[in-house]
Formats: C-alpha cells, structure tokens, sequence
C-alpha cells in the first residue's frame, strides 16, 4: 500500500520538473537544506527559548537554534529574531497577540489589493478581534495612496499599520507611514513573506531599517528556506514577541525544518544578492515580453515590478481561471488572481493572473529564457499550437534547468525517492 504514496510522488516531481513554475509564493529548496529534512530532529520537542527549554534532550537542537538566529542577525542587521513561528500566518497572529490588544484597529491593504487573508477580519487579524481598515490603493500605481492615507489616518487613529502584500509589484511607503505612525502613537508591521529574499538579496529596502517595529515572513518564497516562518523586532518588542510565539501561538516549533532554515541563510549571505538582482531582471524581462505581445500587464509606468512579481489582466481572455487552466494544460504553472477592481466573490474567476520568477530564477534562467517563456505563455492562452505540441516543447525546454543554484552544492531540482 505504502508504494502508492511513493509512485504518487514520483508522478509529481515528473510533472514538475517537465513544467514552468510561476507560483509567485513557491521555490526550491538546495539538496543541502533538503538532507537535513531527514535528521532526528524532527522527531523532537524544544518548547521555550534557546537555553530555556522545557524538555531534556535539546543541546544540539540548542546549538543550531543559537546559530540560526545569529545568522539571521547578520543577514537582516537584526536587533531582535525570533525563530519559531511555523508559518507566515502564524507570525502574524503572534505579531497581533504583541502589538494590539482586541478591539484596536489596524490598517491593512485589502485582499483584491494584494493584502493576504492573514492581514484582515476573516483570519489572524479577526482572531485577535482587530477593527480592520482598508488603506486608500492607487490602482494606477498598485501601491498605497499616500496622501490619502495620511488624511484617514489621522482621522481614524489606527493602532497598528500593516504592511506587506501577496501581490506586491513595487516598493511600499515604509519610510512614510513610519512618520504617521510616529505622529499618533501607532505601530509599523512589515509583512515581508513574499520579498524576504528580495531583502536578504539587498535589492529591496530593509523595512526594519526604515524603521518598522516588527517584520515577519515565512521563509521559502523568494527566500531559500523550507516552509517556516520568522519574525525580526526591535529589541524593546523583543519580550512582547516572544511570549506572544510561545506560549502564545506556538508550543513545539517544527525542528524538522530548523536547520535546513540554517543553512538557507548561509546560502542567502553567500549567493543572495546575485540572485535577488537576477530575480527582478527575470520579473521585468517577462513583464516587458508579455507586454510586448500585447498583455494587459500592470505598472506598465512604473516598469511593471520591482519585484519577483508580474500581474496581468486577463478579462479579455475570459478571466484568470480560464487562463490557468490553459497554462496548466501545457506545464505552466501560475495562480489567478484578484485584482484591486474585483469583489471578493470573484475568486472563483477573478481578472487577474500573477507570476513569480524566483524559482525558474534559481534554476539558473535569465532574460533569454524569460522570452521563451513569454512564447510559449502566449501560443498557449492564444491556443497557436495544440497543448501537447507544447507540452513536449516545454519538456524540452526545461531539459536544461534541472538544478538548484545559488547553493553551495548544486543538486537536481526533484530528488528521487
Ligand atoms: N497568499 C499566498 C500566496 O501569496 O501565494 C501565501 O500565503
């Protein structure tokens, strides 16, 4: 019986590694990280703080906690890291139980906008009992609406300001919306989930450094790490946090995936910048191709992203479920999308698609793939060849992108088992 399992994972990783990932929240973790997946660790409990712990049998569990969190100090010039969230919701409901209490309104960018669930009243933001406000968007701009927010701000005296998005093609206002915070006593969280890597990689500002109060993220989408999650405070937060991870949200974190987070980090000191910067080259070479061929592709005045993102419209062509469909059809792999006009009823056929280029990106592609790719999207939603013809012709292209990089071991992107 156990077999089936097995051969269910093989025909995965078969699928996998004969497509194009453009999950814009996914990547591949190195061989390196992987092995350690396999360590006793993850059949251990370490509840409580490095040194602190509740339960015997923790040195060396200790020991790369320690290391892991000295390490990520260094990556992000942190004062305060907290390492034990399992997920990035998680993080962000530990980081609500730290800085408000229920009944305390927060600004959040809405879920059509880019804002993530966990940001608003139907998840963590909810469970803590927050009052949930909207920022003003400017769509032309995707980004906030400034000046509009200043004025609601100080009308409506949030206690906290949420930053950070799941559709986020450009730099948000840190800098500034730390100065309002400044003015009525509120505080800054930057949801860095998805442009954590981008952070790690220099190529997209520190929001702690502009001086956010608490940065948490999960650790696997821009990020080499294997899914977990992290939260970076100020140092006077730094009690506030941790109580709130455990005994708060968290009892045991998940150790199996503790130190291959370690060495995802070293691997970040060592390759991310080069990577960062090839990340948002591939997002604006894709971007500028589709346009190109006439996609309806957002923050065209803006040079479409700065991130690892791109958003295309695609109510033209029948809506963004229609589309994934088709791309899936041929080994594209991509998400549909709200867009910022969509009401939240339209999931189902929102009008939008996103794309993510950090995993072909750590497969070893630059631009000149990124134009391939932008071919073949294209003869596949405009249907120009039958999608077998470029189902083999994706497999093909993919022949050469086999292997994890930016690692200190290169390895095949889908291990056997
Ligand atoms: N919202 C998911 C995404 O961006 O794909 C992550 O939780």
């Amino acid at each position: 019986m156990y077999s089936e399992i097995f051969n269910i994972i093989r025909k995965h990783n078969e699928m996998m590694r004969n497509s194009i990932p453009l999950i814009a929240s996914e990547n591949l973790t190195s061989e390196l990280v992987r092995k350690c997946y396999l360590a006793d660790f993850g059949h251990r409990y370490a509840e409580g703080k490095v040194g602190e712990r509740y339960y015997a049998g923790c040195k060396f569990i200790d020991e790369v906690e320690d290391l892991a969190i000295r390490l990520t100090k260094k990556l992000f010039d942190a004062e305060h890291v907290n390492l034990q969230p399992i997920s990035g919701v998680v993080a962000n409901l530990a980081a609500f139980f730290a800085l408000t209490k229920p009944g305390d309104t927060v600004f959040s960018i809405s879920v059509p906008c880019g804002g993530h669930i966990s940001h608003d009243k139907i998840s963590a933001a909810g469970l803590r009992g927050l009052k949930v406000v909207y920022y003003p968007f400017d769509v032309k701009a995707m980004n906030l609406d400034l000046p509009a927010t200043e004025k609601l701000a100080r009308e409506v005296k949030p206690e906290l300001f949420i930053l950070g998005s799941s559709l986020m093609l450009f730099r948000q206002p840190v800098k500034e919306i730390v100065e309002i915070a400044e003015e009525i006593e509120a505080k800054v969280m930057f949801d860095a989930s998805h442009v954590l890597g981008l952070i790690a990689g220099k190529v997209y500002p520190n929001p702690m450094k502009e001086g956010a109060d608490v940065l948490t993220a999960s650790t696997h989408k821009t990020f080499f790490g294997p899914q977990r999650a992290l939260i970076l405070s100020k140092e006077s937060l730094a009690k506030k946090i941790d109580r709130a991870v455990f005994p708060g949200v968290v009892s045991n974190h998940h150790l199996h995936s503790l130190a291959g987070y370690a060495i995802a980090v070293m691997e970040m000191l060592e390759f991310g910048e080069e990577y960062a910067k090839q990340v948002v080259k591939n997002a604006k070479k894709l971007a500028e191709e589709l346009y190109n061929r006439n996609y309806a592709v957002l923050g065209e005045k803006f040079g479409f992203t700065e991130t690892h993102q791109i958003a295309i419209d695609v109510r033209s062509l029948g809506g963004g479920d229609p589309v994934a469909r088709k791309l899936e059809a041929v080994g594209i792999i991509i998400n549909k999308n709200l867009l910022p006009w969509d009401p939240l009823e339209s999931t189902a056929n929102p009008s939008g698609i996103r794309l993510g280029v950090q995993e072909v990106t750590r497969l070893g592609m630059k631009e000149e793939e990124m134009i391939s790719i932008a071919e073949f999207i294209d003869m596949a939603i405009k249907e120009k060849k039958s999608f077998e013809e470029l189902r083999k012709e994706i497999s093909e292209f993919r022949r050469d992108f086999q292997t994890v990089k930016f690692t200190f071991e290169e390895c095949n992107a889908y291990s056997e088992l």
